[in-house]
């Protein structure tokens, strides 16, 4: 595959945007070389500036479940955008998507839109101190909830249980208000509790785990983690801004049948626009403004046009279930067709899958946390990224990100994944 002119470009816009890009895992960075420049996308397909046709596993990390440029989405943000982009005043529509949301979602009563799963997840932190009247928040290592500095946090030193930030600009102070648990290990939650008592507002988690490649919750860790915060009074907010309306119509709390206090949402629910959303009991959303003493506002939530998208995307899925079994079975024909070609050539690895998400690591033990994911070995995950992409297959340029397989999706499609893989398997041994 030739990148000649998407490599002028990213030269190009190096001179005007911090390092090409506006989101960084975009710049290639994990895996070396440019990054491609997308000319335009349809189905499964990317097409690039180099006229290259390529498979595409990240579905714009999530956004685009039924491939892209979906007739169906796109034909209602074209007559939408007739009727104005903006007005900042109340629309229909909101409530027309709110209403959808709640009706596939269990547990939440009422829903509020934002721009983007920083801004669903910060602000869900912030009801949930509101609500409760406490300051501190747990995280857990390896999951990331947006840019928000409450977030941007690593594990303290020694034996400090309170995080320090984990990029400048992140102060002490707000640093010392976020505690950092071990995905899948109850026993560090537990002690963050006792050593905390009374100070802790939430548990916030990615039920499934999206960003430290996928990683699945243990049996029984989120009904663990909802009895902990039962007893102690805690809110547990599940951020779903990947799974949800991806691993079932109602996510993962109607997948795995664990209800959270507080659920975010992004990607999907927005159909490929900036859209965010963070819902709840009413008993909870009713302390959100302008009912309530908990701030939170902004210029373009529920904007029209996202809204259009997000909600012809949302009953697009509910009332074409199948598209969830659909991508289960294709995500496992993936999973079957990789693990063979790397079994049979003795490459060591681990794969991760559930629903549409998946990931694979070459690591010897299973990758149920951030430490077991980091023993991933890098060097092998940069050839296997680039023998696929050289092979118009588009993964994710990082072994810390899961695949979002996408409903365009062919059996051919994967197929040709799975030969592609095959071409080059030896180099991975
Ligand atoms: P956004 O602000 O990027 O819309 O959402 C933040 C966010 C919150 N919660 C979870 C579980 C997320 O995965 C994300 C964002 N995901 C990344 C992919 N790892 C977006 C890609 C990027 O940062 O460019």
């Amino acid at each position: 595959m030739i990148y000649k002119r998407s490599s002028a470009l990213f030269d190009e816009a190096k001179k005007y945007i911090p390092g090409g890009v506006n989101s960084p895992v975009r710049a290639f960075n994990a895996v070396g070389g440019d990054p491609i420049f997308v000319k335009k996308a349809a189905g499964a397909y990317l097409h690039d500036e180099d006229g290259n046709q390529l498979i595409d596993y990240i579905s714009s990390w999530g956004p685009m479940i039924l491939g892209h440029a979906h007739p169906k989405v796109v034909d209602a943000v074209i007559e939408k955008t007739k009727d104005g982009t903006s007005y900042g005043i109340p629309t229909e529509l909101e409530t027309k998507i709110a209403k959808l949301a709640i009706d596939m979602v269990p547990g939440i009563d009422k829903i509020r839109f934002v721009n983007s799963g920083t801004e669903a997840c910060m602000s869900a932190v912030r009801l949930a101190r509101g609500y409760t009247r406490k300051d501190k928040i747990i995280k857990f290592a390896g999951c990331y909830h947006g840019h928000s500095d409450s977030f941007l946090i690593q594990a303290g030193s020694g034996g400090a249980t309170f995080g320090e930030p984990n990029s400048p600009g992140v102060t002490k102070g707000t640093a010392k208000d976020t505690l950092l648990a071990h995905y899948n290990n109850l026993d560090s939650v537990k002690s963050l509790i006792q050593k905390h008592k009374g100070e802790i507002a939430c548990i916030i988690i990615e039920p499934v785990a999206g960003n430290m490649g996928c990683i699945l919750p243990n049996d029984g860790f989120l009904e663990d983690l909802r009895s902990l915060c039962d007893e102690h009074n805690i809110l547990l907010v599940f951020d779903e801004v990947m799974t949800g309306f991806r691993l079932a119509p109602g996510g993962v709390q109607e997948r795995l049948g664990v209800l959270a206090d507080i659920v975010t949402f992004g990607k999907v629910v927005g159909g490929g626009l900036p859209v965010g959303a963070f819902a709840g009991k009413a008993e909870i959303m009713n302390h959100l403004a302008p009912d309530g003493p908990v701030y939170q506002a902004g210029t373009l939530s529920g904007n029209p046009l996202a809204m259009a998208a997000g909600y012809t995307m949302l009953k697009e899925l509910n009332e074409n279930r199948s598209i969830f079994e659909s991508l289960d079975k294709k995500t496992a024909y993936l999973h079957k067709g990789m693990k063979k070609v790397l079994d049979d050539a003795g490459v060591v690895h681990q794969i991760n899958r559930i629903g549409s998400m998946i990931s694979i690591h070459f690591c010897e033990e299973p990758v149920v946390d951030f430490k077991t994911a980091a023993k991933g070995n890098n060097d092998k995950f940069k050839t296997y990224f680039h023998g696929m992409l050289d092979r118009g297959v588009y993964m994710p340029p990082s072994a810390f990100e899961s695949y979002f397989l996408n409903d365009a999706l062919s059996y051919e499609d994967i197929d040709h994944t799975i030969k592609s893989l095959s071409e080059f398997v030896d180099k991975l041994k």
